[in-house]
């Protein structure tokens, strides 16, 4: 469990730092956008933090300048892999060695990747995506969403410090605690964090920060998205069901309806990975049913829910 989920002395769940961040975002940004060949936005399909970068690309329409590659989790080996090799690497390890990182630090996903020129060593830019939903935003492209807008960046900040321990860390808090106590200061300050973004979405809406979209609804959605699938079965999340937060629901079937963004969500692979993979937490690697594809989910998930439902 050490590797996997590292605790303090008291039992709560601690996210380890990245390895590849807090450069300054301008020069880094420079950087990115000068690299001999587009750079590659490695991610996995079942990881949130990933998911938040996908997101950007996908709603910003940066396929051209950035390539997108994706990694599989190998639960036997509790790495991530490349379905072909890349650079020669077949597993993501293996490109962070090869990028020359620490080889004590563990190879994650987000990461954005100078693959670099001919004989050139490849660089990796950043592996957090906190940093990197914030570069995709400042990505140069014509016509493009801004999610980062001068008039929201303070609600945006706000947003982000509120909900990013509680809720969106807070869901791994609540299944990694390893005993009672921890389990329920991390639940108590998750159903917490639900509960004011119920309020002050019945207050504004229909986005966060208002009338417009922006990185603190797309920093969002990967955890929401996740509830029934995962953090409710598996992390123990589930004091109340999601329905009974009726503007958290509505809001979370508008994220499903912007472009591009359905084609990010795979819930078949999100149960078969965490499931699967996340051995100290489900030993016999039974995977339960739901879903099939992002179809099925969106359509479960705008169904009516039973509390706006007459007698
Ligand atoms: N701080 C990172 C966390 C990323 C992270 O924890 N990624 C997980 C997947 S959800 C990972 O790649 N884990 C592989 C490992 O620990 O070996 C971020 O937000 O970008």
């Amino acid at each position: 469990m050490d590797g996997l989920a590292p605790a303090d002395a008291a039992g709560n769940f601690q996210r380890r730092p990245s390895q590849f961040a807090g450069r300054p975002l301008e020069p880094l940004l420079q950087q990115a956008t000068a690299t001999a060949r587009p750079p590659w936005l490695i991610i996995g399909r079942t990881c949130p933090w990933a998911h938040r970068t996908w997101l950007v690309h996908q709603l910003r329409g940066l396929q051209q300048q950035i390539e997108l590659v994706l990694v599989d989790p190998d639960p036997h080996a509790g790495r991530w892999v490349f379905a072909e090799p890349r650079l020669h690497c077949s597993s993501l390890q293996q490109l962070y060695r090869l990028s020359g990182a620490d080889p004590q630090q563990r190879a994650t996903v987000p990461v954005l990747l100078d693959a670099g020129g001919a004989d050139a060593q490849p660089q990796i830019l950043s592996n957090e995506s906190a940093e990197l939903v914030q570069l995709l935003n400042r990505w140069p492209a014509d016509g493009a969403l801004a999610l980062e807008p001068t008039a929201d960046l303070e609600a945006i900040e706000q947003w982000s410090r509120r909900l990013q321990e509680p809720l969106n860390d807070g869901v791994y808090r609540c299944g990694f605690a390893r005993n009672q106590e921890a389990f329920e200061r991390a639940e108590t300050a998750l159903f917490g964090a639900l509960e004011q973004l119920e309020q002050a979405l019945s207050a504004q809406g229909p986005w966060l920060c208002g009338f417009r979209l922006t990185l603190a609804d797309v920093c969002l959605f990967p955890t929401l998205i996740r509830w029934e699938q995962v953090y409710a079965p598996l992390f123990g999340c589930s004091r109340e069901p999601l329905w009974r937060y009726p503007a958290l629901w509505d809001w979370r079937a508008r994220m499903l309806d912007q472009p591009g963004v359905l084609d990010t969500c795979d819930p078949a692979a999100w149960r078969r990975d965490y499931f699967g993979a996340l051995f100290p937490l489900q030993p016999s690697g039974r995977v339960p049913g739901g879903p099939a594809d992002a179809a099925e989910l969106k359509a479960l998930l705008q169904a009516p829910v039973p509390s706006r439902m007459g007698p």
